[in-house]
């Protein structure tokens, strides 16, 4: 099982994972026993992606995918805004993360960055557009795109992970791949297990956080029964922590190594 786990390089931004100067996280984030780092990115056209990668590298890391979530968090924009303007900066801005992506050879995530729609029909199909976007950029760049279902809290479009493989499909492009998170699916799927072997063949990453967003093993989900499904469909990719910083963002992310690759080793 290969584990990553979430982290923000820049200042003011609280990411669900460790926050800090790069080479003091990545060098922490190896040393308690991670694979990968999912970094979530504020500013994708400020970022200095060559130091990045250069410290990934020395690290021995992989970044698995990068979180755009702040686009909308930090800037108010989406995907399925009514205002055209509203959704063209935001395609522009994902447009720069897919060339970061290209650099660190990771996917860039859609989750937050669909939006909250007035209207359900009208904000997919805004969404369905601003998708459609990204995805010549995205073959150019050779880079895959991860549309990702929130609960119904954060978004009224995408909820489940049926409906974001029936949009996959309808868009039909082989660089748009659905991936999933426990915290949300435990909201919204009416079977956890059921809903990532029915996603077979697109499922292409996740999210693992409890019930409550604390670090696995913290909460209720059922991480055995998460793992038999992901093994049922032959999954070889991340499973990323995507955890409330809580007790502290170090003992969290100390919690969810120790929960997978201690007591979940060899598991199913
Ligand atoms: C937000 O709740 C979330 O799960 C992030 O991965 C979305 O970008
Ligand atoms: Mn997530």
């Amino acid at each position: 099982m290969r584990v990553a786990i979430v982290a923000s390089i820049e200042p003011d931004v609280k990411p669900l994972g460790v926050r800090g100067a790069i080479d003091t996280i990545l060098e922490s984030i190896h040393d308690l026993g991670y694979d990968g780092v999912e970094l979530h990115i504020r500013d994708p056209d400020k970022i200095d992606v060559r130091r990045v990668k250069e410290i990934v590298d020395v690290f021995g890391l992989v970044v698995p995918a990068i979180g755009t979530g702040f686009t909308y968090t930090v800037y108010g924009l989406s995907f399925s805004s009514n205002d055209s303007k509203v959704r063209s900066e935001a395609v522009r801005r994902v447009e720069e993360y897919l060339k970061v992506g290209s650099e660190l050879e990771a996917d860039v995530i859609i989750g937050l960055v669909q939006g909250v729609a007035d209207n359900r029909a009208a904000g997919i199909k805004n969404l369905k557009d601003s998708l459609e976007r990204c995805i010549k950029p995205a073959e150019d760049l050779g880079v895959n795109i991860l549309l990702e279902p929130l609960n119904r809290y954060e978004t009224n479009l995408i909820n489940t992970v049926k409906d974001a493989v029936t949009l996959r499909n309808e868009i039909g492009s082989d660089k748009l791949w659905v991936m999933a998170d426990t915290f949300h699916m435990n909201i919204e799927e009416k079977s956890i297990y059921k809903s990532i072997v029915e996603a077979d063949g697109f499922l292409k990453h996740i999210h693992f956080a409890d019930s409550n967003r604390l670090a696995p093993g913290q909460g209720h989900i059922n991480f055995r029964e998460v793992l038999k499904a992901l093994k049922e469909i032959n999954y070889n990719s991340f499973i990323t922590a995507e955890i409330l910083p809580l007790p502290g963002e170090w003992d969290a992310a100390k919690m969810a190594i120790q929960y997978l690759k201690g007591e979940m080793t060899g598991f199913p």
